[in-house]
């Protein structure tokens, strides 16, 4: 396999990684070694392990150098930052900090085969043709990647175990996974593995039933044998009752039942059990009303608040849809203050993309926390948006979501524009001109990407399956549950206490807010109201003429974004330009197509002229 450094944002490393340690310090000694050197930093930095301490360290100037005290984590936690800072021509001190959250996790979704689901940066780091197939040095490489910026666990199989040959946990795939964890062990990294609730059965038994004793013993079994092979195992992470995925739904027991054997056979070894709350009906008859999706989490996980074990965290996504460009937090997420749970984002660019557009998650993440004021998740999970594409994520400007992630899962508060700035400084340098035009069009990128696909919240106008392109009704004969009700008197659903009710599952100002058209915030008024195209909006404009204009505005920036960068011809490196600028084309057309389409759509359902006489069909 061929690859290379392209653009992560530590170059000063190079392309080797030492390999043949086990403990971060060792490792944190041997990347100073490396990284100072190719710094030109020649004072002595000296690397002091603070006892009793994991993650949190320091960095303070002694006589004639500077000290990295840590706790055994923090050391390496220590000496990435120590050097980023000094890349970036940044002062190296740092007074203590420690992370926000325990839990920094990455979930590939890959498969044995190779293939990632919802990937677009390649093919997997991990797998290829039904077995473990990786470049150690790569590995060794993503390693370093993750520990620059905190990530402490990874969950390298996808959630949907479908086959055979996708269960980890078996005696013939389990000495492979060991060796993926020495790998990682010293950067400070931990394993979680994929299991299929319905294992038992794969595995001879003739129930998964939980409360079934037989299956208890079962999970004990496996578990011992699991930690007597990887003793540090952060534990499982489970899809359960989800997309057609088996759960505890099928012997009529609820989740934490479900959750309950697997989570007291990891008990026993200090393991924890991240259990998904992406449950909904995916089935759902277009003529049952009552049924919405969006409140689904709710309903199931809800009124089983307190019956979890210590060590089950709900991982919730963070709206109550699906990592649509725009959605309100999933109530969830402010309910069952008792439990622990943990805040899921999307780095790959499911809907938001492909890695093909630009879309910069960061600002949005803000949003999310600042909105979850006094009810944040005290764990953190991302989708992994990396593959083994040279430049790992296929944009190479998409490095900058897994870089802020890191960021963002340690100081859960951080200043957007430094952090973005951090990164554009590391990975190309300190160039102003480069670092402006980047900046702007970083931040900028959400809002424009939501400017021409589905407006105010209403989500879901994507081509099915792909989920890339415009196809306003793609999902509106399916059952997926994902409605937008459109005829010619208006489109939306009606969420308001008077529709379905799935604002009352809201803390009550919030439920107020939203539920009332007059103040809703208007980004996302169609996602909890039903409108007709004459509404006016805050903005003045009827829904109709908002759609028409932003959709315009949107294609012509996408167009002006493209050929802002091409002004950069020279001041970057002449691969990364001509990534991107490839991107950024082919981002101009599909803006152009979706603005086409779904004014398209807007007007032959509600007939409202152009104000400015650009919709013609
Ligand atoms: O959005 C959906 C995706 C599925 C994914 C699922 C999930 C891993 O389309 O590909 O399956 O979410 O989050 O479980």
């Amino acid at each position: 396999m061929k690859y290379d450094t392209r653009l992560c944002w530590l170059p000063f490393l190079g392309d080797t990684v030492k390999a043949g340690f086990t403990t971060c310090r060792e490792m944190a000694e041997a990347e100073l070694a490396i990284g100072l050197r190719n710094l030109g930093y020649e004072p002595p930095v000296c690397v002091l392990e603070t006892p009793g301490e994991d993650e949190g360290y320091e960095i303070q100037e002694t006589p004639g150098g500077l000290t990295i005290r840590g706790g055994t984590r923090g050391v390496l936690y220590g000496a990435y930052s120590l050097m980023m800072r000094l890349a970036a021509g940044q002062s190296p001190l740092t007074a203590w900090t420690a992370p926000c959250r325990s839990l920094r996790m990455l979930n590939h979704w890959d498969n044995m085969s190779g293939a990632v689901e919802r990937g677009y940066a390649g093919r997997s780091l991990f797998f290829d043709n039904g077995k473990f197939a990786y470049d150690s040095r790569r590995l060794l490489r993503y390693g370093r990647i993750l520990a620059s910026v905190g990530i402490n666990t990874v969950c390298i199989n996808n959630v949907n175990v479908e086959t055979p040959a996708d269960q980890l946990i078996t005696d013939e795939l389990l000495p492979e996974v060991r060796k993926v964890a020495d790998l990682l062990r010293p950067f400070g990294i931990r394993l979680l593995i994929a299991i299929d609730f319905a294992l038992p059965m794969t595995c001879g038994l003739t129930t998964a039933d939980p409360l079934d004793g037989s299956v208890r013993g079962w999970w004990e079994k496996q578990v011992a044998r699991v930690y007597a092979a990887i003793p540090d195992l952060c534990g499982f992470l489970v899809k359960a009752d989800s997309e057609f995925r088996p759960g505890p739904g099928l012997y009529c027991r609820n989740h934490a039942e479900g959750a309950r054997p697997i989570a007291r056979a990891l008990a026993a070894f200090g393991g924890t059990l991240v259990w998904r709350c992406f449950v909904y009906n995916c089935q759902q008859d277009w003529r049952d009303r009552q049924t919405d999706r969006p409140k689904a989490a709710y309903e199931t996980y809800a009124p089983l608040e307190g019956l979890f074990d210590e060590n089950v965290i709900l991982q919730v996504k963070y709206g109550p849809y699906d990592f649509q460009v725009r959605e309100p937090i999933s109530p969830l997420l402010y309910a069952m203050p008792a439990t622990k749970k943990a805040l899921e984002v999307q780095l790959t660019q499911e809907y938001t993309g492909h890695q093909i557009d630009l879309y910069y998650m960061l600002p949005q993440w803000q949003e999310i926390l600042s909105d979850l004021k006094g009810a944040e998740p005290r764990y953190i999970s991302a989708v992994s948006n990396l593959g083994n594409d040279a430049n790992w994520t296929g944009h190479d400007l998409a490095q900058a979501n897994l870089f802020a992630y890191g960021l963002f899962a340690w100081y859960a508060v951080v200043d957007t524009a430094a952090v973005t700035r951090w990164w554009i400084a590391l990975t190309f340098g300190e160039d102003p001109r480069v670092e402006d035009v980047l900046l702007d069009m970083l931040l900028a990128s959400r809002e424009l990407y939501e400017s021409y696909t589905a407006p105010l919240g209403l989500g879901w106008m994507v081509n099915p399956n792909g989920h890339y392109g415009p196809s306003p009704e793609g999902y509106e004969y399916s059952a997926w549950g994902t409605y937008l009700r459109a005829d010619r008197q208006g489109i939306g659903v009606d969420r308001s206490p008077s529709g379905t009710g799935f604002v009352l599952q809201y803390p009550p100002d919030k439920a107020a807010l939203y539920g009332d058209v007059k103040t809703c915030p208007e980004e996302l008024i169609l996602f909890f109201h039903r409108l007709s195209y004459t509404h006016t909006l805050p903005s003045g404009k009827t829904l109709a003429q908002h759609v028409y204009d932003t959709h315009f505005e949107g294609a012509r920036r996408a167009e002006a974004m493209a050929e802002r960068w091409n002004a950069l011809e020279g001041r970057v490196p002449a691969e990364a330009f001509d990534n991107v600028r490839a991107r950024f084309i082919l981002q101009a057309r599909n803006a152009r197509e979706w603005r086409d389409v779904v004014n398209a759509y807007f007007y032959r359902y509600s007939g409202v002229a152009d104000e400015k006489g650009r919709v013609l069909y």
